[in-house]
């Protein structure tokens, strides 16, 4: 089982997004195993972006993403990180095909809903990044293996 980073972006919590995001991954039949709403610094920010430090609009999605509340998880799953990333669509909402989350739900690349790891590299440095280890929680939904 993998496990990847999510987070509701300020603009989807603004929004009302959040039930949604959660729900669809959880439809899906993913599995929540770490959860908080919280209000991020710029020094994790900037860690967080730290690959898109030399791009220009790198401190304009600092500004953003400390711009207000956002909703971090950890959901686990068969190939979690790819599943998740098909759900939530292109980068750019404008290409983004109907059906995924920024597909349905975005229009502004600076805004686009929500942020999942796009490997398993990176979804293991923005997990811990993010959590503690003690924050997250192992449980089974029942004994059945194909529960996903
Ligand atoms: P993704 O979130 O799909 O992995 P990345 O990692 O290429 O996309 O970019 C991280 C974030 O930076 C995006 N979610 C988006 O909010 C922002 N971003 C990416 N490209 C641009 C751009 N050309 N102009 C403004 N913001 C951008």
């Amino acid at each position: 089982m993998e496990r990847t980073f999510v987070m509701v972006k300020p603009d989807g919590v603004q929004r009302g997004l959040v039930g949604e995001v959660i729900s669809r991954l959880e439809r899906k039949g993913l599995k929540i195993v770490g959860l908080k709403m919280m209000w991020i610094q710029e020094e994790l920010a900037m860690e967080h972006y730290a690959e898109h430090a030399e791009k220009p609009f790198f401190q304009s999605l600092v500004d953003y993403i400390t711009s207000g509340p956002v909703v971090a998880m950890v959901v686990e799953g068969k190939d979690a990180v790819k599943v998740v990333r098909t759900l939530v669509g292109a980068t750019n909402p404008v290409e983004a095909s109907p059906g995924t989350i920024r597909g349905d739900f975005g229009l502004d690349i600076g805004r686009n809903v929500v942020h999942a790891s796009d490997s398993l590299k990176s979804a293991e440095r923005e997990i811990s990044l993010f959590f503690d280890a003690e924050e997250l929680i192992d449980y089974s939904k029942s004994g059945e293996e194909w529960l996903y």
